[in-house]
Protein backbone atom coordinates (compact mmCIF):
# COMPACT_ATOMS: atom_id res chain seq x y z
CA UNK A 1 0.00 0.00 0.00
CA UNK A 2 2.57 2.42 0.88
CA UNK A 3 4.67 2.16 -2.55
CA UNK A 4 1.50 2.89 -4.22
CA UNK A 5 0.56 5.80 -2.39
CA UNK A 6 4.17 7.25 -2.63
CA UNK A 7 3.75 6.51 -6.44
CA UNK A 8 -0.04 8.04 -6.14
CA UNK A 9 1.63 11.33 -4.62
CA UNK A 10 4.27 11.30 -6.92
CA UNK A 11 2.94 11.20 -10.20
CA UNK A 12 0.48 14.19 -9.02
CA UNK A 13 2.90 16.30 -7.38
CA UNK A 14 5.17 15.98 -10.66
CA UNK A 15 2.37 16.86 -13.11
CA UNK A 16 1.00 20.20 -11.04
CA UNK A 17 5.31 21.01 -11.42
CA UNK A 18 5.43 21.01 -15.05
CA UNK A 19 2.44 23.54 -15.19
CA UNK A 20 3.22 25.48 -12.21
CA UNK A 21 6.89 25.10 -10.70
CA UNK A 22 6.45 28.46 -8.96
CA UNK A 23 3.92 28.64 -6.35
CA UNK A 24 2.77 32.00 -4.83
CA UNK A 25 5.17 31.59 -1.95
CA UNK A 26 8.44 31.17 -4.35
CA UNK A 27 9.37 34.67 -4.67
CA UNK A 28 9.69 37.42 -6.79
CA UNK A 29 10.07 35.38 -10.10
CA UNK A 30 7.52 34.06 -12.80
CA UNK A 31 7.87 31.08 -15.16
CA UNK A 32 9.19 32.73 -18.72
CA UNK A 33 8.97 28.88 -20.42
CA UNK A 34 9.69 25.17 -19.90
CA UNK A 35 12.94 23.74 -22.03
CA UNK A 36 12.94 20.08 -22.84
CA UNK A 37 16.01 18.23 -23.64
CA UNK A 38 14.79 14.79 -23.35
CA UNK A 39 17.99 13.70 -21.90
CA UNK A 40 19.29 12.26 -18.80
CA UNK A 41 18.97 14.57 -15.63
CA UNK A 42 20.65 17.88 -17.02
CA UNK A 43 22.70 18.46 -13.59
CA UNK A 44 25.39 20.91 -15.74
CA UNK A 45 24.02 24.36 -16.94
CA UNK A 46 25.33 27.22 -17.95
CA UNK A 47 23.65 30.39 -18.88
CA UNK A 48 25.04 33.63 -20.46
CA UNK A 49 22.89 36.49 -22.01
CA UNK A 50 20.56 35.02 -24.23
CA UNK A 51 22.26 31.60 -24.93
CA UNK A 52 22.06 28.43 -22.48
CA UNK A 53 23.97 25.24 -22.54
CA UNK A 54 22.32 22.16 -20.97
CA UNK A 55 24.51 18.86 -20.83
CA UNK A 56 22.84 15.95 -21.09
CA UNK A 57 25.01 12.10 -20.87
CA UNK A 58 26.44 12.61 -24.46
CA UNK A 59 24.90 16.22 -25.84
CA UNK A 60 25.91 19.59 -25.20
CA UNK A 61 22.03 21.19 -26.01
CA UNK A 62 21.87 24.71 -26.70
CA UNK A 63 18.83 27.25 -26.43
CA UNK A 64 18.87 30.45 -27.52
CA UNK A 65 16.35 33.01 -26.21
CA UNK A 66 15.44 36.02 -28.85
CA UNK A 67 12.99 38.14 -27.54
CA UNK A 68 11.08 36.50 -24.63
CA UNK A 69 10.74 33.11 -26.51
CA UNK A 70 13.65 30.49 -26.21
CA UNK A 71 14.47 28.11 -29.12
CA UNK A 72 16.49 25.12 -29.21
CA UNK A 73 19.62 24.96 -31.78
CA UNK A 74 21.48 21.89 -33.20
CA UNK A 75 23.87 21.01 -30.16
CA UNK A 76 26.99 18.97 -29.85
CA UNK A 77 26.72 15.40 -29.76
CA UNK A 78 29.95 14.17 -27.53
CA UNK A 79 30.92 10.25 -27.86
CA UNK A 80 31.41 10.03 -24.05
CA UNK A 81 29.60 10.85 -21.15
CA UNK A 82 29.92 14.26 -20.28
CA UNK A 83 31.49 15.12 -16.53
CA UNK A 84 31.90 19.02 -16.67
CA UNK A 85 30.92 21.90 -18.53
CA UNK A 86 31.57 25.52 -18.38
CA UNK A 87 30.50 28.61 -21.02
CA UNK A 88 31.98 32.14 -21.39
CA UNK A 89 29.57 33.40 -23.71
CA UNK A 90 31.93 32.40 -26.66
CA UNK A 91 33.26 28.89 -26.15
CA UNK A 92 32.38 26.14 -24.70
CA UNK A 93 34.20 23.95 -23.06
CA UNK A 94 33.44 20.29 -21.61
CA UNK A 95 35.19 17.87 -20.09
CA UNK A 96 35.43 13.99 -20.64
CA UNK A 97 37.29 11.13 -19.45
CA UNK A 98 40.88 11.32 -20.48
CA UNK A 99 40.55 15.57 -22.07
CA UNK A 100 38.21 18.11 -23.04
CA UNK A 101 36.63 19.57 -25.40
CA UNK A 102 36.77 23.02 -26.54
CA UNK A 103 33.93 23.55 -28.77
CA UNK A 104 32.89 27.22 -30.54
CA UNK A 105 30.17 28.47 -33.26
CA UNK A 106 31.24 29.37 -36.59
CA UNK A 107 29.46 30.11 -39.48
CA UNK A 108 26.45 28.07 -38.07
CA UNK A 109 28.49 25.14 -37.63
CA UNK A 110 30.50 23.51 -34.81
CA UNK A 111 34.12 23.57 -33.95
CA UNK A 112 35.95 21.54 -31.65
CA UNK A 113 39.32 20.22 -30.30
CA UNK A 114 40.13 17.95 -27.59
CA UNK A 115 43.04 18.88 -25.53
CA UNK A 116 44.00 15.62 -23.45
CA UNK A 117 45.94 15.25 -20.87
CA UNK A 118 49.90 16.45 -21.17
CA UNK A 119 51.20 13.92 -18.93
CA UNK A 120 49.32 10.23 -17.68
CA UNK A 121 46.90 11.72 -14.48
CA UNK A 122 43.83 10.56 -13.05
CA UNK A 123 40.69 12.66 -13.79
CA UNK A 124 41.93 14.55 -16.43
CA UNK A 125 38.54 16.68 -17.26
CA UNK A 126 36.81 16.29 -14.41
CA UNK A 127 36.30 19.88 -13.67
CA UNK A 128 36.80 22.67 -16.69
CA UNK A 129 36.38 26.02 -16.87
CA UNK A 130 37.12 28.98 -19.31
CA UNK A 131 37.23 32.78 -19.54
CA UNK A 132 37.94 33.99 -23.08
CA UNK A 133 41.55 32.70 -24.15
CA UNK A 134 41.89 31.23 -21.13
CA UNK A 135 41.12 27.72 -19.92
CA UNK A 136 41.53 25.34 -17.09
CA UNK A 137 41.39 21.78 -16.99
CA UNK A 138 41.60 19.89 -13.32
CA UNK A 139 41.71 16.58 -12.33
CA UNK A 140 40.04 14.43 -9.43
CA UNK A 141 42.40 15.50 -7.66
CA UNK A 142 46.08 16.71 -7.33
CA UNK A 143 46.48 18.64 -10.55
CA UNK A 144 45.35 21.48 -12.42
CA UNK A 145 46.34 22.69 -15.91
CA UNK A 146 46.12 25.91 -17.86
CA UNK A 147 46.33 26.63 -21.35
CA UNK A 148 46.07 29.87 -23.40
CA UNK A 149 44.42 29.92 -26.94
CA UNK A 150 47.21 31.71 -29.44
CA UNK A 151 47.02 31.72 -32.80
CA UNK A 152 44.27 29.19 -32.90
CA UNK A 153 46.16 26.88 -31.01
CA UNK A 154 45.25 25.71 -26.75
CA UNK A 155 48.75 25.89 -25.52
CA UNK A 156 49.53 24.23 -22.15
CA UNK A 157 50.86 27.09 -20.04
CA UNK A 158 51.39 25.83 -16.48
CA UNK A 159 50.70 22.95 -14.16
CA UNK A 160 49.34 23.43 -10.74
CA UNK A 161 49.98 20.54 -8.58
CA UNK A 162 49.34 19.65 -4.88
CA UNK A 163 49.40 16.79 -2.78
CA UNK A 164 45.72 17.42 -1.61
CA UNK A 165 43.05 14.99 -2.55
CA UNK A 166 40.63 17.60 -3.38
CA UNK A 167 43.30 20.24 -4.97
CA UNK A 168 41.89 20.23 -8.81
CA UNK A 169 38.89 19.28 -8.44
CA UNK A 170 36.88 22.73 -7.49
CA UNK A 171 38.13 25.17 -10.06
CA UNK A 172 37.29 28.60 -11.46
CA UNK A 173 38.83 31.30 -13.79
CA UNK A 174 38.19 34.54 -14.75
CA UNK A 175 40.20 36.17 -17.27
CA UNK A 176 43.79 36.19 -15.73
CA UNK A 177 42.99 34.45 -12.83
CA UNK A 178 42.51 31.03 -11.65
CA UNK A 179 41.06 29.61 -8.37
CA UNK A 180 41.26 26.22 -7.06
CA UNK A 181 39.69 25.34 -3.76
CA UNK A 182 40.50 23.43 -1.19
CA UNK A 183 39.37 22.25 2.45
CA UNK A 184 42.16 20.67 4.74
CA UNK A 185 42.22 20.87 8.60
CA UNK A 186 38.55 22.39 8.97
CA UNK A 187 39.96 25.48 7.14
CA UNK A 188 38.43 26.05 3.67
CA UNK A 189 41.03 28.13 1.28
CA UNK A 190 41.02 29.52 -2.16
CA UNK A 191 44.74 29.21 -3.96
CA UNK A 192 44.60 32.43 -6.42
CA UNK A 193 47.11 31.92 -9.76
CA UNK A 194 47.66 35.60 -11.44
CA UNK A 195 48.74 35.14 -14.82
CA UNK A 196 52.00 37.35 -15.98
CA UNK A 197 52.39 38.53 -19.44
CA UNK A 198 54.64 35.64 -20.18
CA UNK A 199 51.86 33.90 -19.82
CA UNK A 200 52.94 32.35 -16.42
CA UNK A 201 50.86 31.35 -13.29
CA UNK A 202 52.36 32.17 -10.21
CA UNK A 203 50.45 31.73 -6.93
CA UNK A 204 49.52 35.28 -5.94
CA UNK A 205 47.24 34.96 -2.55
CA UNK A 206 46.15 32.04 -0.46
CA UNK A 207 42.48 32.92 1.05
CA UNK A 208 41.75 31.11 3.94
CA UNK A 209 37.98 30.81 5.94
CA UNK A 210 37.91 30.62 9.77
CA UNK A 211 37.43 26.78 11.00
CA UNK A 212 34.69 25.14 10.20
CA UNK A 213 33.42 22.26 11.79
CA UNK A 214 32.23 18.97 10.44
CA UNK A 215 32.68 19.98 6.95
CA UNK A 216 31.25 17.35 4.59
CA UNK A 217 32.70 18.33 1.29
CA UNK A 218 35.35 20.26 -0.25
CA UNK A 219 34.89 23.99 -1.06
CA UNK A 220 33.74 25.81 -3.55
CA UNK A 221 34.15 28.67 -4.76
CA UNK A 222 33.78 31.19 -7.63
CA UNK A 223 35.22 34.55 -9.09
CA UNK A 224 32.62 36.89 -10.21
CA UNK A 225 34.19 40.56 -10.58
CA UNK A 226 36.14 41.98 -7.84
CA UNK A 227 34.20 39.47 -5.19
CA UNK A 228 35.48 35.94 -4.80
CA UNK A 229 32.58 33.54 -2.66
CA UNK A 230 33.24 30.60 -0.59
CA UNK A 231 31.27 27.91 0.10
CA UNK A 232 31.82 24.98 2.38
CA UNK A 233 28.85 22.05 2.51
CA UNK A 234 28.39 21.29 6.86
CA UNK A 235 26.27 18.86 8.07
CA UNK A 236 23.40 20.83 8.57
CA UNK A 237 24.00 23.75 6.53
CA UNK A 238 26.13 25.47 3.78
CA UNK A 239 28.56 28.20 4.94
CA UNK A 240 29.62 31.21 2.07
CA UNK A 241 32.27 33.20 2.91
CA UNK A 242 33.16 36.35 0.93
CA UNK A 243 36.41 38.26 -0.17
CA UNK A 244 36.67 41.61 -1.93
CA UNK A 245 40.07 42.44 -4.15
CA UNK A 246 40.85 46.01 -3.86
CA UNK A 247 43.87 47.70 -4.90
CA UNK A 248 45.56 46.57 -1.51
CA UNK A 249 44.64 42.66 -2.42
CA UNK A 250 42.08 40.19 -1.36
CA UNK A 251 40.36 40.97 1.95
CA UNK A 252 37.48 39.21 3.45
CA UNK A 253 34.28 40.85 3.85
CA UNK A 254 32.01 40.71 6.85
CA UNK A 255 28.99 39.05 4.57
CA UNK A 256 28.65 35.75 5.42
CA UNK A 257 25.35 33.51 4.65
CA UNK A 258 24.52 30.24 6.33
CA UNK A 259 21.70 28.22 4.68
CA UNK A 260 20.54 25.66 2.86
CA UNK A 261 21.84 22.09 4.39
CA UNK A 262 22.97 19.99 1.21
CA UNK A 263 23.33 22.92 -1.49
CA UNK A 264 25.33 23.27 -4.66
CA UNK A 265 26.33 26.97 -5.23
CA UNK A 266 26.36 28.84 -8.38
CA UNK A 267 27.36 32.50 -7.86
CA UNK A 268 25.32 34.60 -11.09
CA UNK A 269 26.67 37.51 -10.43
CA UNK A 270 28.31 39.74 -7.89
CA UNK A 271 24.93 40.63 -6.28
CA UNK A 272 23.42 37.33 -6.58
CA UNK A 273 23.55 33.84 -5.91
CA UNK A 274 21.30 30.71 -6.23
CA UNK A 275 22.23 27.65 -3.70
CA UNK A 276 20.35 24.58 -5.17
CA UNK A 277 19.45 21.97 -2.85
CA UNK A 278 18.29 18.14 -3.00
CA UNK A 279 17.53 18.13 0.59
CA UNK A 280 14.05 16.19 0.74
CA UNK A 281 12.48 18.59 2.48
CA UNK A 282 13.85 21.95 2.63
CA UNK A 283 15.37 21.05 -0.97
CA UNK A 284 14.41 23.84 -3.71
CA UNK A 285 16.59 27.30 -5.32
CA UNK A 286 17.35 29.55 -2.63
CA UNK A 287 18.51 32.70 -4.27
CA UNK A 288 20.25 35.07 -2.25
CA UNK A 289 20.40 38.90 -3.37
CA UNK A 290 23.50 40.96 -1.97
CA UNK A 291 22.37 44.34 -0.53
CA UNK A 292 24.83 47.72 -1.02
CA UNK A 293 25.75 47.05 2.59
CA UNK A 294 27.44 43.95 1.60
CA UNK A 295 24.80 41.52 3.44
CA UNK A 296 23.08 39.00 2.02
CA UNK A 297 19.54 37.58 2.43
CA UNK A 298 17.29 35.30 0.86
CA UNK A 299 15.10 36.93 -1.95
CA UNK A 300 13.16 33.64 -3.28
CA UNK A 301 12.62 30.32 -2.94
CA UNK A 302 12.42 28.33 -6.27
CA UNK A 303 10.56 25.26 -5.86
CA UNK A 304 8.63 22.31 -7.78
CA UNK A 305 6.99 20.98 -5.09
CA UNK A 306 6.39 20.99 -1.31
CA UNK A 307 7.74 17.52 -0.82
CA UNK A 308 10.12 16.93 -4.18
CA UNK A 309 13.10 18.70 -4.89
CA UNK A 310 14.91 20.76 -7.24
CA UNK A 311 17.62 23.31 -7.93
CA UNK A 312 20.28 21.13 -8.43
CA UNK A 313 22.43 23.32 -11.23
CA UNK A 314 20.58 25.95 -11.15
CA UNK A 315 21.97 28.94 -13.15
CA UNK A 316 21.16 32.51 -12.86
CA UNK A 317 22.34 35.56 -15.23
CA UNK A 318 20.93 38.65 -15.20
CA UNK A 319 17.36 38.31 -14.29
CA UNK A 320 17.00 34.82 -15.17
CA UNK A 321 17.41 31.43 -13.73
CA UNK A 322 17.54 27.82 -15.26
CA UNK A 323 16.19 25.81 -12.97
CA UNK A 324 16.68 21.98 -13.76
CA UNK A 325 14.23 19.66 -12.24
CA UNK A 326 15.61 16.45 -11.43
CA UNK A 327 13.04 14.12 -12.31
CA UNK A 328 9.83 12.99 -14.82
CA UNK A 329 9.85 14.19 -17.50
CA UNK A 330 12.85 16.17 -16.93
CA UNK A 331 12.26 19.90 -17.71
CA UNK A 332 13.96 22.96 -17.19
CA UNK A 333 11.94 26.26 -16.31
CA UNK A 334 13.49 29.11 -17.88
CA UNK A 335 12.67 31.57 -14.68
CA UNK A 336 12.63 35.06 -15.02
CA UNK A 337 12.98 37.94 -12.13
CA UNK A 338 9.69 39.65 -11.40
CA UNK A 339 9.99 42.48 -8.65
CA UNK A 340 6.61 43.60 -8.53
CA UNK A 341 5.13 39.65 -8.61
CA UNK A 342 2.82 40.95 -11.28
CA UNK A 343 3.50 38.08 -13.39
CA UNK A 344 6.05 39.98 -16.06
CA UNK A 345 9.35 39.47 -15.73
CA UNK A 346 11.16 42.46 -15.09
CA UNK A 347 13.16 42.70 -18.76
CA UNK A 348 10.22 42.60 -20.38
CA UNK A 349 7.73 44.78 -17.50
CA UNK A 350 6.87 48.31 -18.71
CA UNK A 351 7.06 49.02 -14.73
CA UNK A 352 9.41 46.59 -13.02
CA UNK A 353 8.38 47.94 -10.08
CA UNK A 354 5.01 48.40 -10.23
CA UNK A 355 2.13 46.37 -10.35
CA UNK A 356 -0.81 48.09 -11.56
CA UNK A 357 1.69 49.14 -14.32
CA UNK A 358 1.19 52.89 -14.49
CA UNK A 359 4.77 54.06 -14.35
CA UNK A 360 3.32 57.15 -16.51
CA UNK A 361 3.54 59.38 -13.46
CA UNK A 362 7.00 58.70 -12.65
CA UNK A 363 8.24 61.04 -15.65
CA UNK A 364 7.50 63.97 -13.81
CA UNK A 365 9.74 62.94 -11.50
CA UNK A 366 12.34 64.20 -13.34
CA UNK A 367 12.06 67.83 -12.51
CA UNK A 368 14.13 67.11 -8.87
CA UNK A 369 17.43 66.19 -10.68
CA UNK A 370 17.85 70.31 -11.76
CA UNK A 371 19.59 70.06 -7.91
CA UNK A 372 22.67 69.58 -9.91
CA UNK A 373 23.17 73.23 -10.70
CA UNK A 374 23.96 73.40 -6.61
CA UNK A 375 27.72 72.01 -7.78
CA UNK A 376 28.44 75.38 -9.05
CA UNK A 377 28.08 76.65 -5.37
CA UNK A 378 31.22 74.73 -4.41
CA UNK A 379 33.82 76.95 -6.01
CA UNK A 380 33.18 79.21 -3.17
CA UNK A 381 34.83 77.25 -0.55
CA UNK A 382 37.96 77.84 -1.78
CA UNK A 383 37.79 81.64 -0.96
CA UNK A 384 36.80 80.33 2.49
CA UNK A 385 40.34 79.19 3.70
CA UNK A 386 41.76 83.35 3.32
CA UNK A 387 38.97 83.86 5.73
CA UNK A 388 40.15 81.54 8.65
CA UNK A 389 43.49 83.34 9.20
CA UNK A 390 42.19 86.89 9.87
CA UNK A 391 40.24 85.40 13.16
CA UNK A 392 42.95 83.94 13.89
CA UNK A 393 45.37 86.99 14.72
CA UNK A 394 42.31 88.59 16.26
CA UNK A 395 42.42 86.39 19.52
CA UNK A 396 45.71 87.79 20.44
CA UNK A 397 44.50 91.65 20.86
CA UNK A 398 41.70 89.96 23.31
CA UNK A 399 44.15 89.97 26.35
CA UNK A 400 42.94 93.39 26.22
CA UNK A 401 40.43 91.98 28.10
CA UNK A 402 41.92 91.91 31.44
CA UNK A 403 41.37 95.54 32.11
CA UNK A 404 38.27 94.19 32.72
CA UNK A 405 39.19 93.52 36.60
CA UNK A 406 38.77 97.00 37.00
CA UNK A 407 35.22 96.94 36.29
CA UNK A 408 34.33 94.94 40.01
CA UNK A 409 35.01 98.29 41.64
CA UNK A 410 32.32 99.77 39.74
CA UNK A 411 30.26 96.94 40.95
CA UNK A 412 30.44 97.96 44.41
CA UNK A 413 29.17 101.30 43.79
CA UNK A 414 25.81 100.61 42.82
CA UNK A 415 24.86 98.49 45.91
CA UNK A 416 25.13 102.07 47.76
CA UNK A 417 23.23 103.72 45.57
CA UNK A 418 20.40 101.38 45.66
CA UNK A 419 20.90 101.00 49.09
CA UNK A 420 20.23 104.82 50.32
CA UNK A 421 17.58 105.52 48.68
CA UNK A 422 15.57 103.05 50.39
CA UNK A 423 16.58 104.41 53.90
CA UNK A 424 16.67 107.59 53.25
CA UNK A 425 13.08 108.35 52.54
CA UNK A 426 12.69 107.77 56.37
CA UNK A 427 15.58 109.46 58.25
CA UNK A 428 16.61 112.10 54.31
CA UNK A 429 14.89 114.79 54.65
CA UNK A 430 16.12 115.82 57.79
CA UNK A 431 19.35 114.83 57.47
CA UNK A 432 20.24 115.41 53.59
CA UNK A 433 23.11 112.67 54.18
CA UNK A 434 25.23 112.78 50.72
CA UNK A 435 25.56 109.01 50.76
CA UNK A 436 26.14 108.99 46.59
CA UNK A 437 27.57 111.39 44.99
CA UNK A 438 25.34 112.54 42.01
CA UNK A 439 22.19 110.64 42.50
CA UNK A 440 21.90 111.95 46.07
CA UNK A 441 20.85 115.52 44.49
CA UNK A 442 18.35 114.60 41.99
CA UNK A 443 16.30 112.98 44.17
CA UNK A 444 16.62 115.76 46.71
CA UNK A 445 15.46 118.29 43.96
CA UNK A 446 12.16 116.31 43.29
CA UNK A 447 10.89 115.77 46.94
CA UNK A 448 11.63 119.60 47.62
CA UNK A 449 8.36 120.90 45.61
CA1 LIG B 1 6.86 42.50 -13.06
CA1 LIG C 1 4.84 45.91 -13.57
Amino acid sequence: MKPLIALLLFASVASAQVTNPNDPNNGPYVLQQTLFTGDAPPRLVRLVGDQAFIAGAQTLYNFVRNGAVWTERPGVAITQPILSMDFDGTTLIAGVSGGAWLITRANDTWQSVFVSPPIAVSGFGAAVAISGPRAMIGTQGGSAYLYGLAAGQWTLEAALSDPRADFGFHIDLQADTALVTTLAASVAEAWLYTRTPAGQWPRTAILATPAVQFARAPAEGRLEGNTLILAVALDDALRLFAFTHTPGGWTPTAETLSCCSFGSLVLGDAHRLVVGTDHPAAGGAYVHTRGDDGQWTRTALLRAGATQYTGLGAVNAGDTILLPYPTGTRPIYAMLADTDRDGIGDSTDPCPTDPEDECDDPPPAPPPPPPPPVPPPAPEPPPAPPVPPPPAPEPPPVPPAPPAPPAPPAEPEPPPVVAPPVAAPPSAGPSRKPNGSGTYTGRAAVRRP
